[in-house]
């Protein structure tokens, strides 16, 4: 839940910065362990069946941080770099396992473009938005590079390296979007006019505010229907990654942005007292204060990605396989592309949000498709980590015409959902009940980072009903909650005729609104008795392993041996070498002085990253079990302890001399966050 801000530390620090112990705590950087969280190798195998992943070569003096990718007609690529560049890349589209196209440059000496895209006609060349300014370019000798870099509206800035700047994003009406990063850190994260904003920008420079309250927006998208959305990423306010239906004057969830709401043109009304650390869902807070938009669609954290960045719709036409119409968004920490199906229910915009390709070599933060389908990735690592052997690059993802036994949508209805799938589903088991599992969580809004799963409440099936093609399934749950994500789990699922599972069997439907319309099922009376939501998340008591009280036969609480371990900013326990003797009486002091959460958890001998590995499998589980899995490999844990909280556990060192692993299994956290307690 505390993946750092998406877009950190980057000018601070070198490329390839992981989690270094003197980075300062106020830009920690979680996802430099989080990245270690390695995709299933059966699992891309099976994806690249479907989905071809082709990364495209780079030649070595390129540092191809590719931020921005502009398809121009005739198979040809313009990528922004962050670092100020733009490349023509020919060769591309070519076919084959290695591909190596040509690279042209185009420009130079930009402040780190974050997107580019080509001028709507009549306007000539191509529009990038700079940290400072939104640029025009051309080449207007027609020799390939730029000639005009023309300034067509002033952005201003801080100086913080956090200040990014995403888009544009061309609007119906003619005009430009960009969605501007809050600063990092500090007494107010929008020292400059806009920054936590989206504002749109005519042709003639003119800028118009549009919505406030965004964070690290790094995607930005209209659909072809017009409604804007931007991608969110979890931090300060925001519990999980996100993404968020904008309209003229809506608050996303972050106030630095609301320092600027009073300013002449301001569409929000919102001011920045009107905004405290509430501490509930944040649809819940969207009820008392107007203009607080809670998200069309959440992206679980850890699960869907930990970076949610660039979004892009299918309009390919069934060219990119079977999902058009659909979102795909791309995720930089984890390398990997999420899909996401909206729909508006009583004029408020929910849907479905699925895993659908990962095992890319390096953080994704750009999506275009090109010709023929073919989507292009542009990645980097720079300042973040990200899953994958690379630093940066560009990749290529090519629909191989064959179709994976898929949820391809889900639909609210007043009941529970429909299900529909890419191909038809095996009857005996789409019938069965015990085929799903559905649960119902949402996010904390409050000023800490992130929040984990709170509120979770089983869903019970009552009904189903599958459809006579086959390709579709009406789920009856009860215990459905608006405002609240629905996580189905149909791991028993097949298709008909064989014995193929769900390619991805886990799907999360953010639910803002119950659809009016026909019941499968009538409402049960008792349901509202039934469905009581329980408490956030309680303290974690006492128990065999998480041994709270000394036992009766020690003489005092202190033991034999006191144990004071502390924790330390990067990911670090403050100690990773303890010494206790054989079967000594422990009592160990677990003190989060971390800004982060973190548990301790004591594991067998060799054991401390199988332990790390079983708790990131827990999923959106995982908090309510404070990331320790039901494992033999554990002896004993502390509870996820808060920042500047602590908790103490009593427990007896094992009897057998030996090397015992301890690990924090937070999830991402045990690859980094280890030390060994030696038994003597
Ligand atoms: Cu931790």
């Amino acid at each position: 839940m505390h993946r750092a801000i998406l877009f950190s530390i980057i000018a601070l620090v070198p490329a390839g910065f992981a989690a270094d112990a003197s980075a300062p705590s106020r830009v920690n950087n979680p996802s430099a362990a989080e990245r270690f969280a390695k995709p299933s190798d059966a699992l891309t195998a099976r994806e690249d069946l479907y989905w071809k992943r082709t990364p495209l070569e780079v030649p070595e003096n390129i540092v191809l941080e590719a931020s921005g990718i502009a398809p121009i007609a005739g198979k040809r690529l313009l990528v922004t770099t962050r670092r100020g560049e733009i490349w023509w890349v020919d060769g591309a589209y070519a076919a084959g396992d290695t591909v190596k196209p040509k690279f042209t440059l185009f420009a130079s000496g930009l402040h780190e473009p974050l997107g580019i895209l080509p001028a709507p006609s009549p306007r000539k060349g191509y529009y990038v938005a700079q940290r400072q300014e939104l640029t025009r370019l051309e080449d207007t000798d027609g020799d390939g590079r730029a000639d005009v870099f023309e300034t067509v509206a002033k952005l201003p800035i801080s100086g913080s390296y956090h200040e990014y700047n995403f888009g544009p994003v061309l609007a119906p009406n003619g005009n430009f979007r960009l969605s501007l990063n809050v600063a990092f850190g500090g007494a107010t994260q929008a020292p400059a006019p806009w920054r936590g904003w989206m504002v749109e920008i005519t042709p003639d420079g003119q800028l118009m505010p549009i919505a406030a309250g965004l964070r690290s927006p790094c995607g930005i998208l209209v659909t072809s229907q017009g409604a804007w959305f931007y991608s969110e990423n979890q931090g300060e306010w925001v519990g999980s990654g996100r993404i968020t239906h904008v309209e003229p004057g809506d608050f996303g969830g972050h106030p630095a942005g609301l320092a600027w709401s009073r300013t002449p043109g301001s569409t929000v009304k919102l001011r920045p007292d009107d905004i405290a650390d509430f501490g509930e869902p944040m649809h819940e807070v969207a009820k008392k204060v107007p203009g607080v938009k809670p998200p069309a669609v959440w992206l679980p954290h850890t699960v869907l990605g930990i970076s949610n960045a660039g979004m892009i719709e299918d309009l390919t036409g069934g060219k990119f396989g079977p999902f058009a119409g659909q979102l795909f968004v791309a995720d930089q920490g984890q390398s990997k592309i999420a899909r996401v199906a909206l729909e508006q229910v009583r004029g408020v915009w929910q849907g479905m949000a699925i895993a659908f390709r990962e095992g890319f070599e390096c953080g994704i933060i750009r999506l275009a498709h090109g010709e023929d389908g073919v989507l292009f990735a542009g990645e980097t690592a720079r300042g973040w980590g990200a899953v994958g052997s690379k630093q940066q690059g560009l990749e290529r993802l090519t629909w191989t015409g064959k179709t994976p036994f898929e949820i391809k949508a889900m639909r609210a209805q007043p009941d529970g959902f429909t299900l529909t799938f890419t191909t038809p589903v095996d009857r005996a088991t789409a019938e069965n009940p015990a085929s799903y599992s559905v649960g119902g969580f949402t996010y904390l809004y409050h000023k800490a980072y992130g929040s984990a799963p709170v509120n979770r409440l089983a869903c019970p099936v009552r009904k189903v009903v599958v459809a006579p093609d086959g390709l579709s399934v009406r789920l009856a749950l009860a215990c459905l909650r608006e405002g609240y994500v629905h996580e189905v789990k149909a791991p028993g699922l097949r298709a008909a005729g064989g014995a193929e599972p769900l390619l991805h069997p886990v799907a999360f439907y953010t639910l803002n609104r119950l659809p009016a319309g026909d019941r499968i099922v009538p409402l049960d009376p008792k349901e509202a008795e039934l469905c009581v939501s329980p408490i956030v998340e309680a303290a974690l008591g006492h128990t065999a392993k998480h041994p709270l009280r000394a036992p009766g036969d020690w003489i005092n609480d202190e033991g034999d041996k006191q144990i004071l371990l502390g924790t330390q900013p990067g990911l670090k326990f403050d100690q990773t070498l303890l010494t206790v003797k054989a079967g000594a009486r422990v009592r160990l002091i677990f003190k989060n002085t971390d800004d982060m959460l973190h548990n301790f958890v004591l594991c067998a001998p060799g054991r401390g990253q199988a332990v790390g590995e079983a708790a990131m499998a827990l999923g959106t589980e995982g908090a309510a079990k404070h990331y320790v899995p039901d494992s033999p490999d554990v002896l004993f844990h502390t509870a996820l302890t808060l920042p500047e909280t602590s908790d103490t556990i009593f427990f007896t060192a094992p009897s057998k001399p030996g090397d015992y692993d301890y690990v924090c299994t937070f999830p991402g956290h045990a690859q980094l966050m280890k030390g060994i307690l030696r038994v003597e």
